[in-house]
């Protein structure tokens, strides 16, 4: 099976330049859609091919389905790169693409319709055997069945809307007294966000570590699993800081992690490149949290300890080429860490859009810089605020600690506010350097967070 001639990429910013880079070293060339405030940037740039969709209004350009199938007609290309974010989880899209006889480069629509049905991944999940936190078994039909079911697993329990995301449609219930407020709120919540009110509930697990899998399956369902990262230090559900892997990783844990992801992801019939995310409780508990059924921000970290370019092989697999991996010759090496710089103060997280009129990033040992951005370019208020992710790779953590606190002295972003002071201040929090945190670490009151744990290497 030869690969595609030419790929579209339906995305923007460094994740559209990511996929340029793929192709083009493949041998495959690009075309890539973009909106009106996006005709100066890097991927317009580089692409072999740009089409201009719309404004820079994202419904109108980025979102606008039967705009790009209409690109990739015009441009011939056989494929269509949707990155993250957009259109990448959206199963019309898929379904669209289909019927315009285009290959979308992802998962099939059946997989992303159940990952996006979180009470249904849940269900799937929990019938094929892969450890869910206690809670509902389908989604909640009333008030009454959520408190028979809280009162079963007791408190605290957690509310989460089918269709959420981001947080929204999402309540912690302390005690019994609050449960019923909170679950018309949160139902209220979800229905005004994705016009989806379905609910289910779970045991609330206080101190939690986001621990995710990076899950790889050819069109065969051959599936390998590229080890695990620590999502834990978040913000408001935006993640911040990824490392890979695990501080307390061992062999022993990644393949048992590793050994969930696989059957989680067979459960669901799953292809391509795609995430499970699990909660990690202070007993070490794995529970299944979530799948995520696309190339994710933090995809790099995994790339840089295991060699493995999930981008290229997101490609090959779609092509119809078999898996070349073998989970047996996939090795780990060092420690990478990701810091997500965003355009924002970096107290308040208020977004600081402008231009940028100086930029300059590090480089050197260790060093991989995922950017769109140049001196001179201005960061539009349209889109996310996410501006580079700083990468490092060193033979352990504390290199690789050391390589991100250099690497963030001597990034040079002028003009605009960025994160980088926010992430030199957690690069010195003891609690940081230890491992002694969970997702609350970025809360006021730390004083709850869990002990360093001894039990591992
Ligand atoms: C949880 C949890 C604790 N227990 N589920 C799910 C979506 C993701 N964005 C956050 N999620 C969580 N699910 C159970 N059973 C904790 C979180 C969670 C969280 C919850 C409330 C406020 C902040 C949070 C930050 C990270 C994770």
């Amino acid at each position: 099976m030869s690969l595609f001639k030419k790929v579209l990429i339906a995305n923007r910013g460094e994740i559209a330049l990511r996929v340029i880079h793929a192709c083009r070293e493949l041998g495959i060339k690009t075309a890539i859609v973009y909106s009106d405030v996006d005709k100066n940037t890097l991927a317009v740039r580089h692409a072999d091919e740009a089409i201009c969709i719309g404004p820079a209004k994202s419904s109108q350009s980025y979102l606008n389905i039967p705009a790009i199938i209409t690109a990739a007609e015009i441009t011939d290309a056989e494929a269509i790169h949707p990155g993250y974010g957009f259109l990448a989880e959206n199963p019309q899209f898929v379904e669209a693409c289909a019927a315009s006889n285009i290959t979308f480069i992802g998962p099939p629509a059946e997989c992303i319709r159940n990952g996006g049905d979180k009470s249904m991944a849940r269900h799937i999940m929990e019938t094929n055997g892969i450890p869910v936190v206690p809670g509902s078994e389908a989604p909640l039909t009333n008030d009454k069945e959520a408190m028979k079911i809280a009162r079963k697993i007791k408190f605290p329990v957690i509310l989460k809307a089918s269709a959420g995301g981001g947080g929204k449609g999402m309540r912690i219930v302390e005690k019994e007294q609050d449960l019923v407020k909170l679950y018309h709120t949160a139902q209220k919540e979800a229905m005004a966000a994705f016009g989806n009110g379905e609910m289910y509930i779970e045991k609330y697990i206080t101190d939690m570590r986001h621990i995710e899998v990076q899950i790889i399956s050819d069109n065969d369902g051959n599936t390998v699993h590229l080890g695990e990262r620590d999502c834990s230090i978040q913000r408001r559900h935006q993640k911040l800081i990824e490392e890979a892997p695990f501080i307390f990783s061992d062999q022993k844990f990644r393949n048992k992690i590793g050994a969930i992801a696989i059957k989680a992801a067979k459960a669901m019939n799953y292809r391509n490149a795609g995430t499970i995310e699990f909660i990690l409780d202070n007993e070490d508990n794995i529970y299944f949290m979530e799948i995520n059924t696309r190339v994710q921000v933090e995809h790099p970290i995994t790339e840089m300890i295991t060699g493995v370019d999930i981008v290229k092989e997101q490609i090959k697999i779609a092509s119809g080429q078999p898996m070349t991996l073998k989970q047996k010759e996939i090795k780990f090496f060092g420690h990478s860490i990701e810091c997500r710089i965003n355009a924002e103060d970096p107290e308040t997280f208020i977004p600081s859009p402008g231009t940028i009129s100086l930029f300059i990033p590090p480089g050197g040992r260790g060093i991989r810089v995922d950017s769109a951005a140049f001196t001179g370019w201005r960061v539009p208020v349209f889109y996310d605020s996410l501006i580079a992710k700083l990468i490092v790779h060193g033979s352990d953590r504390n290199d690789a600690i050391n390589i991100m606190k250099r690497a963030l002295h001597e990034f040079v972003i002028e003009g605009i506010k960025t994160t980088i002071p926010f992430y030199l201040k957690i690069l010195n929090d003891p609690d940081f350097l230890s491992g002694n945190f969970n997702t609350h670490f970025l809360e006021k009151s730390k004083s709850t967070n869990n002990r360093v744990r001894t039990d591992k290497k």
